[in-house]
């Protein structure tokens, strides 16, 4: 493709990075001039994230048909994928200390697009990073093992970070999409978990964190099972 890359700021809207502060919108807006650019080019990145998204699941949808079509067991049981919102990426570069802007946004966060991939069993999740990271037009730029190594709290997940092409009419960007695959079990645990601490507006007491980590253990625990009795029963086959 005859298009020259571009850093994902690189758009058509005329606008300096430096007047691109997020937080803006909380201040009294010069002219609506000034608030129309910054929101078209806010959109504009926003359009980005969400084709590199499309682009993975696509690859997604396509192995699952694959899978489908011929008849194999699927690792695929389901795809969500979201957008990180304004506020939660206002808060992100915050808690980091580092200043709400457009620019820090696209070169510090690589979440802003996320894609989570739901397995049946925990090789599953393996499977599919293996098939995912042969295609050439995906880079790994960062792989955090948390099934190998669970968090703190309990949490237990593969996160990838997938660096995917997104062509425009003129130019060409690479993307950062974070792909989150987990269980079905693992996945169930950390729904709740992230639902239970959102309700909360207090910290949450020392003793429902170990209660909720020895549930994640637990958890884990059957995930293993369930795959043991999967490949016995695969092995009567
Ligand atoms: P949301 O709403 O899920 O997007 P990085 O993102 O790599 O720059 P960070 O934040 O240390 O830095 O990444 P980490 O911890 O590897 O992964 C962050 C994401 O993993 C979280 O996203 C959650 O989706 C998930 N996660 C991590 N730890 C936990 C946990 O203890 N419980 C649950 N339920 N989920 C967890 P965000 O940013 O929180 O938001």
């Amino acid at each position: 493709m005859n298009s020259s890359t571009a850093n994902v700021l690189d758009i058509k809207t005329d606008i300096s990075s430096d007047s691109t502060d997020l937080t803006i919108v909380q201040k009294e807006l010069e002219n609506h001039e000034d608030f129309y650019k910054m929101a078209l080019q806010f959109q504009e990145i926003m359009m980005i994230y969400e084709s590199a998204i499309k682009q993975i699941e696509t690859k997604l949808e396509i192995l699952n048909k694959e899978y489908k079509v011929t008849g194999r067991r699927n690792p695929i049981e389901t795809v969500k994928s979201r957008i990180k919102s304004p506020d939660s990426i206002a808060n992100k570069l915050q808690k980091r200390g580092i200043p709400v802007n457009f620019r820090n946004m696209t070169e510090n966060l690589n979440d802003i697009a996320g894609v989570r991939v739901i397995c049946p069993y925990i090789s599953d999740i393996y499977t599919i990073k293996d098939i995912l990271l042969k295609q050439p037009d995906l880079k790994l730029i960062e792989e955090k093992d948390y099934i190998a190594t669970p968090k703190e709290s309990g949490y237990r997940s593969l996160h990838m970070v997938l660096q995917v092409p997104v062509y425009l009419s003129q130019t060409e960007h690479h993307i950062n999409v974070e792909l989150q695959l987990r269980t079905i079990a693992m996945d169930f645990w950390a729904s709740l978990e992230h639902e239970l601490r959102y309700k909360t507006t207090t910290r949450i007491p020392e003793g429902i964190r170990r209660e909720l980590k020895r549930c994640a253990e637990t958890i884990a625990m059957t995930d293993r099972e369930m795959e043991e009795i999967a490949i016995e029963l695969q092995a009567l086959d």
